[in-house]
């Protein structure tokens, strides 16, 4: 089942039909620990009453109402080694591993709702960073009480050269106007997604690929929730929040994002998430 959320209010996905929830509030939603058994009953009951056609391109929104973003960092062994590089001179080399093997997690603050855009909307890179590129993510919806209730898709825009130059300006490389990209909607299951689920990303300049990237849930180093456990330690989220599980996919030292750029990340069972760089 999958939920969205567009300009003519919820709209629910089940068994390839498509249901009008217009009467439910978002964050109301987000909120429920019985996302999915919620909604399925809902549909049930108005079996026959689905929408004849279905046009969210034009009106699909962030699915994003009231919650932060939160985001995981160094989580995968490609994200350790990039980060360990293109640090070097910051005397990164050991920080970024002493993270990826401690116990706590890395969690950062990446966004407030207005520094979401969702699908087809149009992503930033910082004026002052000449190294920008995305980072594709699975994103979890946590409820307030701390339940994992569904599944979106994420992009940490990042200014490696900014993060980079010194670990103490990371807010400044992750958190910005346009920073981060959250959909199409929201997988709801509270179930765990399988090891095998696939993560890929496309950019493409001009309308042809320049960079491809994979990878599969079996490198995320750590458990969903584990990171979830330690996200909630003495703080609360009144309407819930998404939390990024980190990038297994890392472009190479030499790819920059342009104006223009088209990025296409796709997690299998959620789908497909494009934005633009503008
Ligand atoms: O440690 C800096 C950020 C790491 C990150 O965003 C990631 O690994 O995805
Ligand atoms: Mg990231």
């Amino acid at each position: 089942m999958k939920l969205y959320r567009t300009r003519q209010g919820c709209i629910v996905e089940h068994q390839d039909r498509w249901y009008s929830a217009a009467n439910f509030g978002w964050d109301d939603l987000l909120s429920r620990d019985d996302l999915a058994e919620y909604l399925q009953a809902y549909v049930a009951k108005l079996t026959g009453l689905e929408l004849e056609s279905v046009e969210l391109q034009d009106g699909l929104l962030a699915p994003i109402g009231q919650q932060e973003v939160w985001a995981a960092g160094v989580t995968y062994h490609r994200s350790r080694d990039a980060r360990m590089e293109e640090s070097e001179s910051a005397g990164g080399g050991s920080f970024y591993d002493r993270v990826y093997n401690a116990e706590r997690p890395e969690l950062f603050f990446k966004a407030t709702p207005h520094r979401v855009v969702g699908h087809n909307g149009k992503v930033a890179v910082r004026r002052d960073a000449n190294w920008s590129v995305p980072e594709p993510e699975l994103a979890l919806l946590i409820t307030p009480s701390g339940k994992i209730s569904g599944y979106t898709i994420g992009n940490d825009m990042s200014s490696r050269d900014i993060e980079g130059e010194n670990p103490l300006y990371l807010p400044q490389a992750k958190v910005y106007d346009r920073s981060c990209a959250l959909g199409p909607g929201i997988l709801v299951s509270s179930e765990a997604l399988p090891r095998s689920t696939g993560i890929r990303i496309d950019i493409l300049r001009d309308s042809k690929p320049i960079f491809s990237g994979s990878t599969t849930l079996k490198e995320l180093k750590r458990e969903p929730a584990t990171l979830v456990e330690y996200l909630y330690r003495d703080n609360s989220f009144p309407n819930g929040c998404f939390l990024l599980t980190g990038t297994g996919i890392v472009p190479p030292d030499s790819f920059s994002l342009q104006h223009g750029d088209e990025i296409r990340i796709a997690i299998d069972g959620i789908g497909s998430l494009t934005n633009f760089v503008g």
